[in-house]
């Protein structure tokens, strides 16, 4: 069905990996429209409870198609970007968890994927970095926002402006990955987390990244109106009834996301 990425369910878990080893899984325009296409199926697919996304071969994603981006006049470029954008944008607005599992290069727009999942957890292999400005742009596909509200804005400059490449303990050091976990055990790491979140309330994992997402570019005031209404949300499905009725009754809760 796709020809760059290969995407498969395992017990509620989906998978999403970029299939493009040859060209260190680079992003293209069709592996953007493979991964909008992908992402907008899991967002309404009851049977996916959490996504892992991660590379094939050496690379996560060792960024944007540069071969691509040459031949491009600007009027592509900005194509190419605005597809990288929805993309990302997507993936972190689905009310369901995403987690990169990198396994290798993350560079440029392949950081910038890794930044708009929710969780991220690298392999002790794993090399994150912006190499942009050596090619003459800059990152592209939200780069220049998603980093300094990981790492804060000083060390985003300095990784952007050097395009100094860094390892797993590094980036995990400024948090700009949650976990390190040795290469063998990677993907079997992120399983583990993507099952522990997919057992609890579906709505309510859901409306906490929500939260957190648009609380965070809000002033505290506005964020703290818009818990209270993804609050409610929450509080208002039959899962908040059975999961605290499962606690009171000393039960595992039976979710049903509704
Ligand atoms: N694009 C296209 N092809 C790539 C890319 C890439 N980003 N990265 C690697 N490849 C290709 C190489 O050209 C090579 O192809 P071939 O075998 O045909 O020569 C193959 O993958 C293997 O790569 P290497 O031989 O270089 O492998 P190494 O192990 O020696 O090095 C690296 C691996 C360090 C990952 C190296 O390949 C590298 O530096 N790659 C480029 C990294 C980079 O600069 N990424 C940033 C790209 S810019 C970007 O992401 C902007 C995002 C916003 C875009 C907005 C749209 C307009």
């Amino acid at each position: 069905m796709y020809e760059n990425i290969k995407f498969e369910v395992n017990e509620g878990i989906g998978t999403v990996t970029i299939n493009r080893p040859k060209a260190m899984n680079a992003l293209n325009m069709d592996v953007l429209s493979e991964l909008f296409d992908v992402f907008t199926k899991i967002e309404c697919d009851d049977e996916v409870k959490a996504v892992i996304v991660t590379g094939e071969g050496k690379a996560f994603v060792a960024g944007a198609d540069i071969a691509q981006m040459h031949q491009l006049d600007p009027i592509g470029g900005r194509k190419m970007m605005m597809m990288g954008h929805k993309v990302m944008n997507l993936i972190e607005s689905i009310e369901k968890p995403v987690i990169a599992a990198v396994n290798g290069f993350a560079l440029g727009g392949g950081c910038e994927l890794a930044m708009a999942c929710d969780i991220r957890i690298a392999s002790e292999k794993a090399k994150f970095g912006q190499p942009e400005v050596g090619l003459g742009i800059i990152p592209g596909f939200g780069g220049t926002q998603r980093l300094p509200r990981l790492v804060g804005k000083g060390m985003a400059k300095y990784l952007i402006m050097s395009a100094e490449m860094i390892g797993a303990e590094e980036a995990y050091r400024i948090g700009l990955c949650e976990k390190v976990a040795a290469p063998e055990d990677l993907i079997a790491e992120a399983e583990k987390l993507a099952k522990t979140i997919a057992s609890k309330a579906p709505i309510a994992v859901g409306t906490a990244k929500t939260a957190i997402n648009n609380g965070y570019d809000m002033d505290m005031k506005s964020a703290s109106k818009f818990e209270i209404e993804t609050f409610t949300a929450a509080f208002s499905s039959e899962d908040k009834t059975e999961g605290m009725g499962a606690f009171l009754e000393k039960r595992a809760p039976e979710f049903k996301n509704r």
